[in-house]
């Protein structure tokens, strides 16, 4: 993903912002960027117990070119107050780009450690921070990597993930091996400055599955993140390291292939010595480029706390004329589940936005049925059902008309069929052939499975305009819609029996009161 600079597409830096304030696609309650363009997250931490955020930024335009590092900060993962840009290229190993990276407490010294880029190459950077983490000083060593390992056909080599092992450093840089799949390149070191190269800590194989699929590898993984999940800490040798006595490690990616964003993975597995024992291999969120190049940290109450990019699903054509690009997920809080995969929730922090309380239930969803006194664009909605084998629930948002479905509404459905069988496995998808009458944006149906432990169905639904995030018993899908007609409708409906226990719906709040800064 190089994204190219169109001289069309600069325009005023007022004029960008008033375009994006503009927007009835932009979200409210998520972090966008004041305007112009934002993807990954970056060096996303808790710091003196302020959560930082910082983003890949393009302050010029809706287009992805000679990224800076935007950052925000938040006393509560909700509420954010832009500060100024923390990385800018300058003259040297990142005068084209300061690609993604992670931020480490370097014994008391905020140091980041983020992809130069130079021409069409990035290499390893290191900056390091003012206390108050709002000024950076670039390393003189930098690149300090001088290229990927020699002797291996790379193709690519981006990103890091870095932590601290005994008394030293531990880094992965993201990359593939050409006719062969993904990896991640295991380097260590005592000063964050000089790296030894180990190895690849795993290959994966590009050529196993259909490359079609949605749980395809990828010729290069972006953005790795290796971290435990459950009890112990990552590379702790002195645990029982066998499947089933720790939690185990994950290693999440991004799978790429040739410039094109993929969908993010995780294998679940042991990390110990300088190797990786890969168990199983898992789509991280259903919506799989609408969630990509997450990064996670442990805040300080050790819950693992998870962000993502919401890229858009309009043409680029849209995106500049919309004068924005680009969601920052809510996050989200990654646990284990009774199968050994990982379950995720919103940090329950952003109940804080949560207004005009609505309640309904217990009852019977017979039929179909548009919900009075529930509704709009920003939505929290929380349903707790019971499903019968064989049975299929609806929710339907951002409908247009009191009879959606007909010739020129709009709807966006939820779909959550639980199939007859054994293992009870389920099937939750999103339907997206209705989301907009606006024929060019993305409208492919997103699902994927969910366990529903004898038929009950925990179902969290956030719409905040253009972004939607579901989370069905711990399960994750989360895309992009942009509805032309305004609907606000909310609408149950069902085949087979449906029990509602309780579903609550709340509007939620925005999180910034009008034009924000382009530099603040
Ligand atoms: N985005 C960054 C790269 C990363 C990619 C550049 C993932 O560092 O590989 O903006 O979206």
């Amino acid at each position: 993903m190089t994204g190219l600079s169109h001289p069309l597409a600069i325009v005023p830096q007022d004029e960008l912002v008033a375009r994006a304030e503009a927007d009835p696609h932009r979200p409210r309650f998520h972090f966008v960027s004041p305007a112009g363009w934002l993807n990954d997250p970056n060096g996303v931490s808790q710091w003196n117990g302020t959560y930082h955020l910082f983003y890949q930024y393009n302050p010029e335009g809706a287009f992805h070119h000679r990224i800076l590092w935007g950052h925000a900060t938040s006393p509560d993962l909700v509420n954010w107050t832009d500060k100024p840009v923390a990385l800018e290229p300058s003259d040297g190993p990142d005068a084209d780009g300061c690609w993604s990276g992670v931020l480490v407490n370097d014994g008391g010294t905020p140091t980041l450690v983020y992809s130069g880029r130079l021409g069409e190459r990035e290499l390893p950077c290191v900056a390091v921070g003012s206390p108050d983490l709002l000024s950076w000083t670039k390393a003189p060593e930098n690149p300090v990597i001088s290229g990927a390992p020699t002797g291996v056909d790379i193709t690519a080599y981006r990103d890091h993930c870095v932590w601290r092992e005994g008394s030293g450093w531990r880094q992965l840089v993201g990359s593939g091996i050409r006719g062969r799949g993904g990896t991640a390149f295991l380097y260590e070191s005592h000063d964050l400055r000089s790296w030894n190269y180990i190895g690849p800590l795993f290959i994966g194989d590009a050529s196993a599955g259909d490359p079609a699929a949605t749980d395809w590898e990828g010729t290069m993984w972006e953005c790795v993140d290796l971290f435990r999940v459950g009890p112990g800490v990552l590379g702790d040798a002195a645990g029982p390291l066998v499947e089933g006595n720790a939690g185990p490690d994950v290693l999440v990616f991004s799978a790429w292939d040739d410039g094109d964003t993929r969908h993010p993975l995780y294998w679940t597995g042991r990390y110990a010595g300088d190797s990786y024992s890969p168990w199983q291999l898992r789509r991280l969120d259903y919506g799989g480029r609408y969630f990509y190049a997450p990064q996670s940290f442990a805040d300080d109450g050790g819950r693992r706390v998870m962000f993502g990019w919401l890229q858009e699903g309009r043409t680029d054509g849209a995106m500049v004329e919309a004068g924005w690009s680009g969601v920052m997920s809510l996050p989200r809080v990654a646990t284990l589940d009774a199968q050994g995969e990982l379950a995720f929730a919103p940090v329950a922090e952003i109940e804080s936005l949560r207004r005009d309380h609505v309640r309904i239930g217990p009852r019977e969803v017979a039929g179909s049925e548009v919900l009075a006194g529930v509704g709009g664009n920003q939505l929290d909605l929380e349903l707790n059902l019971d499903m019968e084998t064989g049975s299929v629930f609806r929710l339907g948002i951002l409908g247009s008309a009191a009879c959606p479905g007909g010739a020129g509404t709009e709807e966006t459905v939820i779909e959550i069929r639980r199939h007859a069988g054994i293992s009870g496995d389920s099937f939750l998808a999103l339907d997206r052939s209705r989301s907009s009458l606006d024929l060019s944006v993305d409208s492919e149906e997103k699902s994927g499975p969910v366990t529903l432990p004898g038929g009950r169905l925990r179902l969290r639904v956030l719409v905040d305009r253009s972004a939607v995030e579901i989370f069905a018993n711990g399960k994750p899908l989360t895309a992009r819609v942009y509805p032309t007609l305004g609907g606000t409708a909310v609408r149950l409906s069902a085949e087979g029996a449906v029990h509602l226990r309780q579903l609550d719906a709340w509007r939620m709040e925005g999180i910034f009161s009008g034009p924000r800064p382009l530099f603040p």
